[in-house]
């Protein structure tokens, strides 16, 4: 079972504006000081279970309005679940090459449906997330925020294996990032990695772009 963890938020003591120009000369320090073998990008195993997380920077207006971009991209891996918390004060950053503010990630791969029924899908995240199941957009939470959930539901057919994408987006201090389901016979769970498999095979310089699809209008709200 998962839970919000607003109750791991740290006091702030800087000003917003001194928070932003620290997290901004972070991010820009992390991705300038890489070098060209750090900023290599392997090759992804196809089907490996997971999905295909590609890691960005994040530079300019907030909410970024579409981070993810070639030349902001400092990292790819394969992740097993969505299941991340990176505190304010402890490990803040996704990977040694990311930075610990300003980033945002976007997951592709599919999800396998094991039962026909109406499924559940949501995210307990701080700051913004965006979840796509099946090319349909679930919800559109990209603002800042603390610690919040959202879901929306949809109905998948047993034994197929349907797309899933995941943007998230870090404004600064905490991060959290959780990929959860539910369906008949199945309580609020992480989605698991053997429902997940990461069908991208190579990288791309420039990702391809998202669905562009209206939000569905049975949004779930969300809340803190
Ligand atoms: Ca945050």
């Amino acid at each position: 079972m998962l839970v919000s963890c607003n109750s791991f938020l740290a006091t702030p003591t800087l000003s917003q504006a001194d928070r932003m120009e620290t997290a901004i000369s972070t991010a820009s320090t992390a991705f300038i000081g890489l070098t060209e073998t750090q900023r290599a990008i392997p090759t992804v195993t196809p089907q490996r279970s997971g999905l295909l997380g590609r890691y960005y920077i994040v530079l300019g207006q907030i909410p970024p309005a579409n981070p993810f971009r070639g030349e902001n991209l400092v990292l790819i891996r394969v992740d097993k679940t969505v299941d991340f918390f990176w505190p304010y004060g402890g490990q803040e950053s996704p990977a040694p090459s990311m930075p610990k503010d300003l980033f945002a990630i976007s997951w592709d791969g599919q999800v396998y449906a094991p039962v026909t029924g109406v499924y559940t899908f949501g995210t307990y995240h701080d700051d913004g997330a965006r979840l796509y199941v099946d090319n349909t957009l679930l919800y559109d939470d990209w603002k800042e925020g603390e610690s919040r959930k959202a879901q929306n539901r949809i109905s998948l057919i047993a034994g197929t294996w349907y797309p899933i994408r995941l943007e998230f987006w870090e404004n600064v201090w905490t991060a959290e990032v959780r990929l959860f389901w539910s369906f008949p016979g199945q309580v609020e769970n992480t989605i698991p990695s053997v429902n997940l498999k990461a069908v991208s095979t190579t990288f791309a310089e420039t990702p391809p772009a998202p669905p562009t699809l209206s939000p569905s209008p049975s949004r779930a709200p969300s809340s803190g």
